[in-house]
């Protein structure tokens, strides 16, 4: 064999290894340039991967195969934690909860409790903070084949961010700074979502329950605040008129009691399980 085709052959090989690597707990970012458009090739063939060319830029995780990833969205109260902990109890289901026990003590403060204290002052502290842990959560390993997640970095920046700020509750400048690590994020890192689920239910339900949690921090809350959120997530989701939606989504009614809810999901194991046909 040439010289050459020994480099290739050399070349080849460490590149499919990258992604053909069991899973390990601990990865890390490696960055794919253009040179690498055969590996990519190959990652879109066993991922099944529908942003191959964006892909071929961006930073992957190397640390581990491919996993189907659902995001469970909706609106706060919405029944989120109760359906993933609902999925949890399914062997190749891997759950991973909304760090919001970080949101509520980092480091000893409590971002989530002065964002509703004082919007204009620290929504900016808390929404940098929710874009990186939530980065964090697109990122880790998990062992299972399937992974659930609640919500996404996609809702805290198109649902949270932006009601902040067409609400007047936070300056332009802090929406600026977001966005731009926003896109950055999502420009160069690969961060794959198989399906969303959104957990559709009235505003007014939401209140209900958030009320019967009696979450100190959410005292303060509105119905407005819900309804907000509700119409931002129905025009990213439903009318589909607002950003761009990184997966197929599953719509789950969700108003209904507990016992219903947990109904309903059963009926759409199916459909969330084999997430690429839905
Ligand atoms: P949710 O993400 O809605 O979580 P939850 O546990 O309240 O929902 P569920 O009952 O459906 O499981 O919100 C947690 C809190 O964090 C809530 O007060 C809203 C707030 N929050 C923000 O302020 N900004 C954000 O970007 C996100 C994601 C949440
Ligand atoms: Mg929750």
């Amino acid at each position: 064999m040439s010289f050459t085709g020994r480099c290739i052959k050399s070349w080849w090989r460490s590149a499919t290894r990258i992604y053909t690597q069991p899973a390990v707990t601990s990865g890390r970012l490696v960055n794919v340039g253009d040179k690498s458009e055969a590996l990519f090739q190959t990652r879109a063939y066993s991922n099944n991967c529908y942003s191959t060319q964006h892909a071929s830029r961006k930073l992957v995780w190397n640390g581990e195969e491919k996993k189907l990833v659902i995001c469970i969205e909706g609106n706060i109260a919405s029944g989120k934690t109760t359906c993933l902990e609902y999925f949890s109890r399914t062997s190749n289901i891997e759950v991973l909860t909304e760090p919001i026990s970080k949101w509520r003590n980092v480091r000893g403060h409590n971002p989530l409790g002065l964002m509703y204290q004082d919007p204009t002052r620290w929504a900016m502290t808390l929404q940098t903070y929710v874009q990186l842990t939530m980065l964090d959560r697109h990122l880790s390993t998990t062992s299972a084949p399937v992974r659930m997640m609640e919500r996404s970095i996609y809702s805290a920046k198109y649902i949270f961010v932006e009601n902040l700020y067409r609400s007047g509750k936070m300056p332009e400048v802090d929406f600026a700074v977001l966005s731009e690590w926003f896109e950055w994020i999502t420009q160069n890192i690969n961060l794959p979502v198989d399906l969303i689920v959104y957990l559709q239910s009235s505003p007014q339900i939401c209140q209900q329950r958030m009320r019967e949690r009696c979450r100190e921090e959410e005292k303060v809350v509105p119905l407005e605040y819900l309804e907000a959120i509700h119409q931002l997530y129905e025009d990213w989701l439903i009318k589909k008129t607002s950003f761009s939606i990184p997966a197929p989504v599953l719509v789950i009614p969700a108003d209904q009691d507990l016992k219903k809810m947990l109904h309903h999901y059963e009926e759409n194991r199916e459909k969330i399980l084999a997430a690429r046909n839905v």
